[in-house]
């Protein structure tokens, strides 16, 4: 059976609209997920909604509604999100399905059982905003004088009996486990930051709440409910079958999720696990923040983008291409209407689109769709072909290490090769003056397009796929980038390309663009 991939996005607090740092998010799992498909793994892809906690509470309050459907409300939107930008999860978990109060009360009993929870008083500071605990170590004076989180937002002083977990005990078998994998926490940046917060020691964890009851309930000890951050990262093990099924997918091969949790999935989590006697995840990868103009915007903050209006004025394609394409992943990055427009207009629609427009709707019209035959070949043909192979495969190597941008680049150098090549070529000439030539030269531009189409469909699963409808390439012949043979059995089927239409149409900035 093929290798198991288990990947997960962060889980999502339904307590507002989704915003582009989710999508974001979403889109980059799910171009890893489908590259790792297309290589044969075994993925399983999760992905959801984070309900319970302080923060959903407060929010409800505020609209005069119950949690419990404000959390419907708003998970269905995040559901419908992940259905429009294409995300081809295997699950899209919510933290009220019944599973998951199962699994997150069989981990608490197995911290339970392993001696690493206690009943004591928490006198502290708490962010509802970050569903965070903060040592008074850790905070930072506001511009009138307040105290606010290492994040910058506001925390509250709260005293209440809860259940702790003994995170001291964890310093050094979680410096061991840094130092034994370096691949845990990626990028080094952040690996570098929590190193820092580790070494500087750690106090233990409040882990139970007892002032509301939006949780799951603490296993034998009424009034208690879970910290929210508990029950949220189990949700990795429901969805990998614990604590009953047959773990097929775990440990998780990648948590990804964004820069401002990563202690929560480096530091409580790989703890929380080696408490339970339970594998550790191989790696997790805090990618950067979208920015809007390079300004921050948050559901709490109120700055927000709909990602569905842009989709809806740019095309889900052209979104998923700009975020992979100009993000370094790892960074943070900007976008805007007129960055979008200009990438998606320089890169797919006049670099890609433009080529398989021009050699497809060339040969539907001169060879009446007939496949080009072998020709008189060149040189430059079997270069041509070469170049566009070492492209696919720094595609694969950048994706393999989640260099997702610089895979795309390298993706872009195959096609301004394609490009180079037609215009040196110039089929168009070669009809009056040598068809036996341009059949050659044809050819070899099906070949490219084909390897190019391939290996962009994790980026642009929808029009990638419909240029390789276009070409007659069947879904089975997709994952074979270097099938050399693939060419001339489909010429052989006597297939026929008909006059396309343009998949990657150019963009215009909206009217209402400022
Ligand atoms: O943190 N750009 O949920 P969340 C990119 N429920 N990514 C962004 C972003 C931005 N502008 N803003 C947020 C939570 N994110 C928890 C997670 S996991 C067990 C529990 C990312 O809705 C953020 O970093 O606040 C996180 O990875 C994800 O969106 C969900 O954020």
């Amino acid at each position: 059976m093929a290798d198991p991939f288990y990947i997960t996005t962060a889980i999502s607090y339904p307590n507002g609209k989704p915003h582009i740092g989710h999508a974001y998010e979403a889109i980059a799992a799910d171009a890893i997920t489908r590259f790792h498909r297309q290589t044969g793994r075994d993925v399983r892809f999760q992905t959801g909604t984070d309900e319970h906690g302080l923060k959903m509470m407060q929010t409800a309050r505020q609209r005069g509604i119950e949690v419990r459907d404000l959390a419907f409300e708003m998970s269905s939107l995040f559901k419908v999100m992940c259905d429009d930008l294409n995300i081809s999860y295997d699950r899209f978990i919510r933290t009220t399905d019944a599973d998951h109060y199962r699994a997150s009360q069989a981990i608490w009993e197995q911290m339970r059982e392993a001696g690493d929870l206690y009943l004591d008083r928490y006198e502290g500071w708490y962010s509802v905003r970050d569903e965070a605990f903060y040592d008074e170590k850790e905070l930072v004076d506001g511009a009138g004088g307040e105290k606010l989180s290492p994040q910058g937002t506001p925390v509250e002083w709260t005293a209440e009996e809860t259940w702790f977990f003994r995170l001291s005990k964890y310093q050094q078998p979680l410096l061991d486990l840094y130092r034994d994998n370096p691949d845990f926490i990626r990028p080094e940046a952040r690996r570098n930051e929590i190193m820092r917060f580790v070494e500087g020691g750690l106090s233990d964890l409040s882990v139970s709440r007892t002032s509301f009851d939006w949780g799951v309930p603490v296993p034998g000890s009424p009034g208690h409910v879970m910290y929210v951050w508990v029950d949220a990262l189990t949700n990795y093990l429901t969805g990998a079958g614990y604590p009953d099924g047959e773990m097929r997918y775990w440990p998780a091969n990648l948590h990804l999720i964004g820069k401002d949790i990563v202690r929560f999935h480096t530091v409580y989590w790989p703890a929380f696990l080696m408490s339970a006697g339970i594998a550790l995840p191989k790696s997790v990868f805090g990618h950067g923040f979208v920015l809007h103009r390079g300004e921050k915007m948050s559901k709490s903050v109120g700055n927000v983008v709909d990602p569905l209006e842009l989709t809806a004025a740019f095309g889900v394609d052209a979104l998923r291409y700009f975020l992979l394409r100009e993000v370094s992943f790892g960074q943070d990055g900007s976008y805007s209407a007129e960055a979008i427009v200009t990438r998606v207009n320089a890169e797919l629609a006049n670099a890609f689109g433009n080529l398989a427009q021009r050699t497809l709707s060339f040969i539907a019209k001169n060879l009446d769709g007939a496949m080009p035959e072998h020709g008189r070949a060149e040189d430059a043909d079997g270069q041509l072909i070469e170049e566009v192979v070492l492209a696919a495969a720094g595609f694969k190597t950048a994706f393999e290490d989640l260099m997702l941008s610089q895979g795309v680049e390298a993706w872009l150098r195959g096609v301004f090769a394609c490009n180079a090549y037609i215009d040196a070529q110039a089929p168009w000439t070669l009809r009056k003056t040598d068809p036996e030539r341009m059949h050659a030269v044809l050819r070899t531009l099906i070949r490219a397009i084909r390897i190019l189409a391939i290996t962009i469909l994790p980026v642009v699963p929808e029009a990638a796929g419909k240029v390789l409808d276009q070409l007659g390439a069947e879904a089975r012949d997709h994952a074979a980038v270097d099938d050399d043979g693939w060419y001339d059995r489909h010429a052989a089927t006597g297939f026929r390309i008909a006059a396309p239409t343009p998949v990657f149409p150019r963009l215009e900035l909206p009217v209402e663009a400022e």
